[in-house]
C-alpha cells in the first residue's frame, strides 16, 4: 500500500472535516452537501479511512463521529499545519518497504522536490552504514529525505552530525527527555542506541546533485527482539526505545518537529555557520571527553576525544600526538 500527500484530495477533505467536528455526528447527506462529493463517494473515503486505521463510529440515524486518530504516520498527517518552507510539505507512506533510503535514491534521480519524505511502517531491508543491517519492525519511524543541497561538498561529512543533532532537539521539544550524541551519527539514551542516521550523496561535476538522508529510530518498538536479532553485529551496544520512557507522544507530533529543526539546520549549513552546530552538537555529546578506541587500517587508535572539527572529524589525542578520524565506529572506553 502506497499513500502520498497530494493524490487522495477527497479522502482527506472528509478526514478533516470528520476531525474538526469530532464532538458531534455527521451524517452522510450533510458531508455529501457540505464537501460537495456524493454520498457514495462519501461512504467509501468513510470506509478507507476506517481501514487505514482512523476509528469511526457510525449510528443508524446519526451518522459519523471521529473517535480517534491512525497511529500510521501518513503522508497527510505529516504534511498537515507543518511548519516548514519545503522539508516535508510532499509525503509518501508504504506500509511495508524493502528500504525507504533505497526508494528515496531512485525518486531522487527522478527529480523529486526538495525536502520530499518517505515514510515507511516497517522495512524489510533496512540499511545501516557501510551495507549493514538495520532492524526495522513496525513500531519505529523510518524515514528519507530527499535534499538537494546548496552547500558546498565540504559541509557533507558535517551533515549526519548536524542531522543527529536536529532530531535529539526534537526529542527534547517532544519527549522532554535528553538523548545524547555518541560519534558520528547516533543518538542514545542511557548508552543504548535509540536512532541512527545515514546519509547518501551523489555528486555531479564537483556540485552536490542528490542527498538522501535516511532515519532510524526506535519509537515503540521490542527492544528484546531486536537486541536477540542483533547480537554480535558491528556497532552493536545496545538498543532503547522512545516509548519505554514516555508513551503519550504520538509518532507524527515527533516526526513534525524534526522536519522542523532539520530545516533550520540545513538553513545554518546553506550559510556556512558549522561553528554554530559543533557548539550544540559537543553540549549533547556523550563521547567528547571520554576515552575511545577504533579500528582503522592501518590499525587501532586510542585515546581521549577532545572535539571534533568544523567538517566533522573527531579529533583523539594520546601522549600529546593528536589524530583527525573522518569516519568509522568508536568504543567508549570510560564511563
Ligand atoms: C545507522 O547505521 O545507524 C544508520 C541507520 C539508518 C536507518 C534508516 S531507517 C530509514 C532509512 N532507510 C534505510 O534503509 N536506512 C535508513 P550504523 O551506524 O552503521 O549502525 C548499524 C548497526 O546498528 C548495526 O550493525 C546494528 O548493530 C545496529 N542496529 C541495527 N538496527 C538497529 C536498531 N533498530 N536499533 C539499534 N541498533 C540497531
Amino acid at each position: 500500500m502506497i499513500y502520498n500527500s497530494f493524490d487522495n484530495p477527497g479522502l482527506v477533505k472528509v478526514l478533516t472535516f470528520l476531525q474538526t467536528h469530532n464532538t458531534e455526528y455527521l451524517s452522510g447527506q450533510d458531508l455529501s452537501d457540505v464537501l460537495r462529493i456524493s454520498r457514495i463517494a462519501v461512504w467509501k473515503h468513510i470506509k478507507k479511512i476506517q481501514e487505514l486505521g482512523y476509528t469511526i463510529e457510525s449510528k443508524q440515524k446519526l451518522g459519523y463521529k471521529l473517535i480517534s486518530n491512525s497511529q500510521e504516520l501518513l503522508p497527510w498527517e505529516i504534511t498537515k499545519g507543518l511548519k516548514t518552507k519545503t522539508i516535508g510539505q510532499q509525503a509518501y507512506y508504504f506500509d511495508s518497504i524493502d528500504s525507504t533510503q533505497n526508494q528515496a535514491l531512485k525518486m531522487s534521480n527522478e527529480a523529486a522536490n526538495n525536502g520530499t519524505v518517505i515514510v515507511a511502517a516497517k522495512q524489510t531491508g533496512g540499511k545501516g552504514r557501510s551495507g549493514r543491517k538495520w532492524v526495522s519492525p513496525k513500531g519505529g519511524i523510518w524515514l528519507s529525505v530527499i535534499l538537494h543541497p546548496k552547500f558546498d561538498i565540504s559541509i557533507t561529512t558535517l551533515f549526519p552530525i548536524a542531522s543527529a543533532l536536529a532530531l535529539s532537539i526534537a526529542i527534547e521539544k517532544t519527549f522532554n527527555i535528553f538523548p545524547e550524541l555518541k560519534w558520528p551519527n547516533d543518538l542514545t539514551i542511557k548508552g543504548k542506541k535509540v536512532a541512527g542516521m545515514l546519509v547518501d550523496v551523489s555528486l555531479e561535476s564537483n556540485k552536490i546533485e542528490n542527498l538522501v538522508l535516511g532515519v532510524g529510530i526506535n519509537f515503540d518498538v521490542d527492544v528484546k527482539q531486536i537486541e536477540k536479532t542483533l547480537r554480535g553485529t558491528p556497532n552493536f551496544y545496545g538498543v532503547a526505545s522512545l516509548c519505554e520512557q514516555k508513551n503519550n507522544i504520538k509518532p507524527v507530533q515527533l516526526v513534525q518537529t524534526f522536519l522542523i529543526e532539520l530545516e533550520k539546520i540545513y538553513e545554518t549549513l546553506n550559510k556556512r555557520q558549522t561553528k554554530k552546530i559543533i557548539t550544540e552538537w559537543t553540549k549533547r555529546s556523550s563521547t567528547i571527553g571520554k576515552q575511545v578506541e577504533l579500528d582503522t587500517i592501518n590499525g587501532k587508535i586510542k585515546g581521549k576525544a577532545t572535539k571534533i572539527d568544523e567538517d566533522g572529524a573527531l579529533v583523539v589525542s594520546d601522549k600529546g600526538k593528536s589524530s583527525r578520524i573522518i569516519a568509522g565506529d568508536i568504543v567508549h572506553l570510560s564511563k
